[in-house]
């Protein structure tokens, strides 16, 4: 590498108070903020479920009418894919992407700021509409219409907040990408770059792929409202179908822009805690990368039941069971990579191993939703809730925290309470299935999704779940309690290490780290 004539004093003052955050380019104040913004959202979006749930306590109407019922599932799913899941994750790469290829930051620290500040507007804006004369949205989070063209006063608000979250999501993946392009430490080869870099820049051309499918959508919903276009309306020559179509090519896409970077952290969690380097680390990109292939070809499985030819159900179907194999050589490389290793059971390798286990509950239920003529059965019942939730609340969500505990130590220099990690995990875990499983028997006995009120039969199982689903919520609250505990400089001070299995660039700098984080590049063995 060339030269270069490196600034020797980089210590100087960084801002302070609230400037600091609102004006920051520094990309931990940045990864900050993203998951204070996605644990605020994942309260709120919460309690949504919260109010679903106490109104399928029991059969008959208790709580909430019909309508504002659909608002609540609507915003639940909204609030929680673009507000909670999604951002965690950018927070995530924002804090670990510079550390682990050893660059000071990313490489668009103002665009990095932009990103972010664009998130709470556009939920401002989203969730501003449940005060609104008509309600929020209620036509579910897929928007489809005909219904969806019935939304109120919201509907204008929904399509620029989904638009704002779109840019948002777009610039995000266009750092991360430039970053990883342009800024790794002289020998950071890309067969040595980590499992989440990884993840993280196939992640990213999902997001540049995808969301600009769902801005397009979206706009020709607002047209045909607004504009007296028809794309969608079948009086004026257009076909409600094609959303379906449209829309699906953006959303399973991205389902696994909310689960690739979930494989990642399991991917750092997994060989640190069973101190043994992963298995089959080439085989894990390529896996990552075959799923990201055939995330684009899949759409229409969301889709068997509205008349299809024979062979566009068989082209899906097939495509779609295709996507075990590279899941499977995921997981087995993550049993293999324990295999006679040493070990150990902390906190975040419990969530770790909670994910791999409840991940593949929601893997075997897609296989089964995957096949065409079952899948007549299944489609718009609880079985699918069962399954999406399975794949989103123990698959990312569970990734999510289980890298906060696994990072934390490093970010606030503080180990967190082992003990309340432990409570937490177990309570979740437990009362997650308490939550999701008997969904599955719900969907299996007919119940269908997204309704206020069901039959007799039904109540023993929604029951079940309702429990399930308050012990869960509450037992975040221990979630919040921790990691505020270690922000606010409580608990062993951690070392720069901090697990003894841990290898790579970020567990070299100091816990915490530096503000910026590499001001001279690596050497990289
Ligand atoms: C405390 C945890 C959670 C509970 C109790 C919960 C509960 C529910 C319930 C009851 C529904 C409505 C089912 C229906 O009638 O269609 C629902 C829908 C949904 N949830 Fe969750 N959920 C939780 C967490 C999450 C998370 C973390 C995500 C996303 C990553 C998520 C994504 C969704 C989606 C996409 C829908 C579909 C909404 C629709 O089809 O309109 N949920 N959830
Ligand atoms: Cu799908």
């Amino acid at each position: 590498m060339t030269e270069i004539a490196l600034p020797q004093h980089h210590e100087h003052e960084h801002p302070r108070g609230i400037t600091r955050w609102l004006f920051t380019t520094n990309h931990k104040d940045i990864g900050t903020l993203y998951l204070l913004f996605a644990v605020s959202m994942l309260f709120i979006g919460g309690s949504f479920a919260m109010v679903v749930r106490a109104e399928l306590f029991q059969p008959g109407l208790q709580f909430v009418n019909p309508h504002f019922f659909n608002q609540m599932t609507t915003m639940h799913a909204l609030v929680m894919i673009f507000g909670a899941v999604m951002p965690a994750f950018v927070g995530l790469a924002n804090w670990m992407i510079p550390m682990m290829i050893g660059a000071p930051d990313m490489a668009l620290p103002r665009l990095n700021n932009w990103s972010f500040w664009l998130l709470p507007f556009a939920f401002t804006l989203l969730l501003s509409t449940l005060f609104m004369p008509g309600g929020a949205p209620a036509g579910g989070w897929t928007m489809y219409p005909p219904l969806v063209l019935q939304t109120g006063m919201a509907f204008p608000f929904l399509i620029f907040a989904v638009h704002l979250m779109g840019i948002s999501s777009v610039m995000g993946a266009i750092n991360v990408i430039t970053t990883v392009f342009n800024m790794r430490a002289p020998g950071m080869s890309y067969t040595k770059l980590p499992l989440f870099v990884w993840t993280w820049v196939i992640t990213a051309f999902l997001l540049i792929a995808a969301m600009p499918v769902l801005a397009g959508a979206v706009t020709m919903l607002l047209t045909d409202k607004y504009f007296g276009t028809s794309f969608f309306n079948a009086a004026g020559g257009g076909d409600p179908v094609m959303f379906q179509h449209v829309f699906w090519f953006f959303g399973h896409p991205e389902v696994y822009i909310m689960i690739l970077p979930a494989f990642g952290i399991v991917s750092q969690i997994v060989p640190t805690f069973a101190r043994k380097p992963l298995f089959g680390y080439t085989s894990m990109i390529y896996a990552v990368a075959s799923i990201a292939f055939l995330s684009f070809i899949v759409w229409a499985h969301h889709m068997f039941t509205v008349g299809m030819p024979l062979a566009g159900e068989l082209f899906f179907m097939y495509s779609t069971v295709l996507i075990a194999v590279p899941t499977g050589v995921k997981v087995f490389n993550w049993i293999a990579t324990m295999w006679r290793g040493s070990m150990t059971f902390e906190t975040p390798m419990l969530w770790a191993l909670c994910f791999i286990i409840l991940f593949s509950i929601g893997g075997f239920s897609g296989l089964m939703l995957g096949l065409a003529p079952a899948d007549f059965q299944y489609q718009d019942t609880y079985f699918v809730v069962a399954h999406f939730h399975y794949v989103l609340v123990t698959g990312a969500v569970f990734a999510i925290i289980a890298g906060v505990y696994f990072w934390l130590p490093k970010w606030t220099g503080r180990m967190y309470d082992e003990r309340l990690g432990k409570l937490h995990f177990w309570l979740s875990a437990i009362s997650v299935n308490l939550l999701f499983f008997p969904q599955h028997f719900l969907g299996l006995a007919g119940m269908p999704r997204r309704i206020p009120d069901y039959a007799v039969q039904y109540a023993e199982w929604n029951m079940l779940s309702s429990i399930g689903a308050f012990i869960f919520g509450a037992s975040q609250l221990i979630f919040v309690y921790v990691v505020i505990r270690a922000m606010s400089g409580h608990g062993e001070q951690a070392t720069d290490q901090v697990w003894e299995g841990a290898h790579g660039l970020e567990w070299t700098l100091s816990s915490p780290p530096p503000y910026h984080s590499f001001n001279e590049p690596p050497k990289v063995p």
